[in-house]
């Protein structure tokens, strides 16, 4: 059975806090790009620090080391549900972070949290996040599959003891895990002999500072091979009004051919900003 539409899934991930949505791409995708990161895999070192976990690898930067992972962030039916939940909020979503993460045996659970933490801004009033984690490997509750907290996207939570049980993301490479930054979640214990493999692909509201630093994993040079939508959610569109700006233009410049050497300082700004400002200057060049 294939994925269904976006509007069913963003109502049950408003409703629980999660969705696990089935077949979302073809596990070979999933397979082509782990291939890719398998050097990378090897290469990298165990973690620090009791978040990202003492036997839990990590690294950012999908984007330019593999040509799949664009498949993952471009994909429609979550892009639509991150836009869906998202887009009340902001002018346009951005990406957060592409990172992919191994957990080896031996790790523990990791400590329940709201993604949204990371940002000191007020809660409740809108959604700041959307995480996907996409499995390379089959999730297990034995291998750590990702652990969820239902409901709590709605709830103050001030102490562990308030958690009820949770809903432990067993899926198949190809599911997308869905969750809001709200929600309470942590990676499982991987009381398994085998690592368990997956991706994170965070959306959030396009005016806040993302997670992972999308200019310095992706500069110019990296960025010209994206396509217009790609390198927009990754860092190369304003914000309106002239947010992210590059010397009062679109940082989008930097990814033509040729740049100019004094760029000419633009209004990005919304339609009503825009209607705001201009009537003002009209009246006061009409008293001029
Ligand atoms: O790997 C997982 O299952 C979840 C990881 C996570 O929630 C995090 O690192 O913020
Ligand atoms: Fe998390």
């Amino acid at each position: 059975m294939g994925a269904a539409m976006p509007a069913s899934w963003s109502e049950s991930l408003e409703r629980d806090g999660y969705c696990v949505i089935p077949d979302v791409l073809p596990s070979s995708v999933l397979a082509a790009l782990e291939a890719d990161l398998e050097s990378d895999f090897i290469q990298t070192p165990l973690g620090d620090g009791d978040f990202y976990g003492y036997r839990t690898k990590r690294f950012g930067s999908l984007l330019r080391r593999s040509e799949h992972a664009a498949r993952l962030v471009m994909e429609p039916t979550v892009l639509g549900i991150a836009n869906s939940i998202l887009s009340g909020a902001c002018e346009r979503i951005q990406l957060n972070v592409a990172q992919a993460i191994e957990i080896h045996p031996g790790e523990i659970e990791q400590f329940p949290h709201c993604d949204h933490d990371m940002w000191s801004g007020a809660k409740g009033e809108h959604e700041y996040l959307v995480n996907v984690i996409w499995p390379l490997s089959r999730f297990t509750k034995f291998n750590g599959a990702t652990r969820i907290y239902p409901g709590t996207h709605r709830i103050q939570i001030t102490s562990l003891e308030q958690l009820g049980e949770p809903v432990v993301a067993e899926c198949d490479p190809g599911s997308a895990i869905c969750f809001l930054g709200s929600t309470v979640h942590g990676a499982g214990a991987n009381l398994s002999h085998d690592v368990r493999r997956a991706i994170v692909i965070g959306y959030s509201l396009g005016w806040l500072k993302p997670y992972e630093n999308p200019w310095l994993a992706y500069p110019p040079e990296i960025a010209k091979t994206f396509g217009p939508e790609l390198a927009g959610l990754a860092g190369y569109a304003q914000h309106r009004p002239n947010l992210g700006n590059f010397e009062g233009q679109c940082p989008s410049i930097l990814l033509k051919d040729s740049v100019p050497a004094y760029p000419r300082a633009t209004d990005a700004l919304r339609p009503d900003q825009q209607e705001a400002v201009h009537e003002f200057a009209r009246s006061r060049r009409a008293v001029a």
